[in-house]
């Protein structure tokens, strides 16, 4: 079954001029579309699936527009456009989609800025978590943005029921996840070590879970690790195919929510071939 992807238009209506604009979003879409795929839309995440993750005065500030770092402006009605982001995981986890909605969020941490990072990283809410919360059931959460996701590790540090993976460049921002603990397992790699290294480093990963027991899968599905883009590993096309080819060999449902990748045409291209290697 072709895995659906989760979108609304609404998302594109911020911040045009920053790198984390709606073009990246919006070329994908439409290139997606153009190769068939179905479209379903999202509902807002409501104030109960925030609190599960996020500081009530966290969400207070946001919404009353009084948060605001170098990476990650306070724009008007953020708190509404991230909210319907986080309602696309939410989808996502529900019909086992791909939330294609901005603004990301595994740099969100439960007050904001996680882990002693210095911002939020282009993140409001932390999209996976929330969708994660929402589901409780025990999951992997395998992320492959290109950048540690500092906000998903701080919320869920220590939880019995979830793991986390990350593969991500190191040094590079926001600096953490050099080494593991408990159920967070952290894979720092070079600038552009390649697609070889990075196979073998995910193979090594996933090896490393398997014993664990999870019911479902959850992929915070950055494309910043794309040559050339912001967390560059100097992967390509055919490394996300490969990518969702080992995600499909843990022979778990799995959902997908987008975090970083500034390109919108090759998120397209890097999405299609992710989701073609994991539908086989
Ligand atoms: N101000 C995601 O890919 N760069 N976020 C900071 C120094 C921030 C990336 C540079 C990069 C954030 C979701
Ligand atoms: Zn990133």
């Amino acid at each position: 079954m072709k895995t659906r992807i989760v979108f609304s238009e609404k998302c594109l209506g911020y911040g045009s001029w920053h790198i984390e604009g709606p073009n990246r979003v919006k070329a994908a879409f439409d290139a997606l579309r153009d190769k068939g795929y179905e479209v379903v839309e999202p509902l807002p995440a409501t104030e109960e699936d925030l609190l599960k993750v996020h500081d009530a005065e966290y969400l207070w500030n946001l919404k009353k527009g009084l948060v605001e770092d170098p990476d990650t402006p306070a724009y008007d009605n953020i708190y509404e456009y991230a909210r319907l982001s986080a309602g696309g995981a939410i989808l996502a986890a529900k019909t086992l989609g791909f939330s294609l909605m901005r603004p990301p969020g595994h740099h969100a941490g439960k007050a904001g800025a996680a882990l002693g990072a210095s911002t939020r990283g282009f993140c409001y809410l932390n999209n996976v978590a929330v969708a994660v919360k929402a589901l409780a059931k025990p999951t992997l959460i395998l992320d492959i943005d290109g950048h540690h996701g500092n906000g998903t590790e701080e919320i869920f540090l220590g939880s019995e029921y979830v793991y986390y993976v990350s593969l991500h460049r190191y040094p590079h921002y926001p600096g953490t996840g050099v080494t593991s603990s408990m159920n967070c397992f952290n894979y720092p790699l070079p600038a552009d070590c390649g697609e070889r290294r990075y196979l073998k480093t995910l193979e090594d990963a996933l090896r490393m879970v398997e014993t664990h027991t999870f019911e479902i899968v959850a992929v915070s599905a950055g494309f910043d690790t794309y040559k050339g883009d912001l967390a560059s590993l100097g992967l390509t096309e055919q490394s996300y195919r490969e990518i969702g080819r080992k995600i499909a060999n843990l022979g778990r449902p799995a959902f997908f929510v987008l975090e970083g990748g500034y390109n919108g045409v090759k998120n397209g291209a890097c999405i299609h071939e992710l989701l073609s290697g994991y539908e086989g």
